[in-house]
């Protein structure tokens, strides 16, 4: 046991040690929602933060340096400890965030309700500068940051770069439409969708539109995914590929009424549906691989870590399917519509959820198990022994030992009890022991001197065996009253 627990030990600090940073929307600058990192196989809450109000639907949580950084509900902002859920800092006096932050050069950025961006030391909370849009609505793009420019769209119909040191504008670009997605930045290239129903691919440096491409439908403010010189769009009509270089489209298909952005790994493209279908297709044509079905729509971009593709579904649940197979892994109920995006990092996934933002670990922590009790029996008696087994997720089950050997597996009579009616044939000192393992294979046992005595002849020994229980006594007990009642008449 105790190898066990300086195993969980080594574990959980290299753990720490290689947690790698998802420090914006789907991770990277190319919104690829992938990661080196691993989350959770075998899924426990290690911690969740209750809000007084609810997340409005784009908060994801984003992690860097061990901190998590999340926006919402409401103008709450705050830095978390990522293992812990302890309050780092928090700021109130923002507009109301409907977006996910980014995290670059010790700062967050992060645009609010009232059409400001915000720039804030990630270690202090202080603010570094603020940086006022064309107008006063909500921003909902969550920022992309490179080469030391902020790129975020806003109400306004523009697409801004800032200078992410000291706020000052670098350019912009003007749009038909609110620019609510979240860009891509990719070969010195900012990608991008506006309300105008069009995609834009704008030089990063200069400003100066390089195309743009016009959706056949309307535009969703999904936000856009490159891979492989591809970059993968969707309108409330199709899923697109372009190409990178140029707009031209290579494919395009029907999901749906619309979908969620993307994520990619090793050649597929990971989205959902409207339907509450979850899809992985071919990134090179649009076949589809393996298709799964939620309960309810999909508007959380996925999420891949380690094989696993992680994403949220309005059926309330944050699902963890093998991104080669689809298989479900687990999913974890959460109290109401999973709309943002999670975040993986260190062995965790991060998400918010109606008031809620959850941090689910691996299960790492072994079953609690008492005493066996009782400590005395009776040779040839049928003797019922019972353990008390709880765990942070749920026992699995429990296996009764005697001296040594497995005997048989415990049976559950609720409340975290488990019996094991066993005869001991021997008489003398015997060791009884539980084992009782979790959902992810954790182990505990508990053990137990029994002392076996002989029975005394013309004793009748009560046992404490199911069946024998106060009610069939105390029933006994009436009957022996009327009887003698009735004698007595
Ligand atoms: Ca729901
Ligand atoms: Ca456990």
């Amino acid at each position: 046991m105790r190898l066990k627990i300086v195993l969980l030990l080594c574990l959980a600090v290299s753990l720490a040690l290689a947690a790698v940073d998802w420090p914006k929307f789907q991770k990277d600058l190319n919104n690829t929602g992938l990661t080196s990192d691993y989350g959770p196989l075998n899924p426990a809450v290690n911690w969740t933060r209750t809000y007084s109000s609810t997340f409005l639907g784009r908060n994801s949580p984003v992690v860097a340096g061990g901190i998590v950084y999340s926006g919402g509900p409401s103008a709450v902002f705050e830095a978390l400890n990522a293992t812990t859920g302890a309050l780092i800092w928090q700021r109130t006096d923002f507009g109301v965030l409907d977006c996910t932050p980014a995290v670059a050069y010790g700062m967050v950025f992060v645009g609010d309700g009232n059409g400001v961006v915000h720039a804030i030391n990630a270690t202090t909370g202080a603010e570094v500068w603020n940086y006022t849009t064309g107008n006063t609505f909500t921003i909902r793009s969550s920022p992309a940051v490179s080469d030391g420019i902020v790129y975020i769209g806003a109400p306004d119909y523009k697409l801004h770069a800032i200078n992410a040191t000291n706020g000052v504008s670098i350019w912009n670009y003007t749009t038909g439409g609110a620019v609510h997605s979240s860009p891509v930045v990719y070969n010195g290239v900012v990608y991008f969708d506006s309300a105008d129903d069009n995609f834009y691919a704008v030089n990063a440096t200069s400003g100066l539109l390089l195309w743009s491409y016009a959706y056949a439908g309307s535009s969703l403010t999904a936000s856009p995914t490159i891979w492989n010189d591809t970059v993968y769009i969707t309108d409330n009509t199709y899923l697109y590929a372009l190409n990178a270089s140029n707009g031209v489209q290579l494919w395009n298909i029907t999901l749906g009424a619309w979908t969620t952005s993307s994520a990619v790994w090793n050649g597929v493209l990971y989205i959902g549906d409207s339907s509450g279908v979850f899809h992985a297709l071919y990134a090179d044509n649009g076949t589809e691989i393996w298709s799964y079905t939620t309960g309810d729509l999909i508007e959380s971009a996925p999420a891949v870590a380690n094989g696993v593709v992680y994403f949220g579904s309005a059926d309330d649940n944050l699902y963890a399917l093998n991104a080669s197979t689809g298989a479900l892994i687990w999913k974890y109920q959460a109290a109401y519509d999973v709309s943002a995006s999670p975040a993986v990092s260190g062995g965790m996934v991060y998400f918010t959820a109606d008031t809620h933002l959850y941090a689910i670990g691996e299960d790492l922590t072994p079953p609690n198990v008492t005493q066996v009790y009782p400590t005395v029996a009776t040779l040839g008696q049928a003797t019922n022994f019972t353990v008390n087994a709880t765990d942070n997720v749920g026992v699995s089950n429990c296996t009764f030992y005697w001296d040594g050997s497995p005997i048989g597996t415990m049976n559950s009579s609720g409340g975290g009890t488990y019996y094991y009616v066993y005869t001991p044939q021997s008489s003398g000192a015997h060791t009884a022991w539980a084992n009782c393992s979790d959902p992810a294979g954790n182990w505990a046992y508990n053990s137990t001197t029994v002392t076996v005595s002989t029975p005394q002849s013309g004793t009748v020994v009560v046992t404490s065996a199911p069946g024998y229980s106060l009610e069939v006594l105390l029933a006994l007990l009436g009957a022996a009253v009327v009887v003698v009642l009735l004698l007595r008449k």
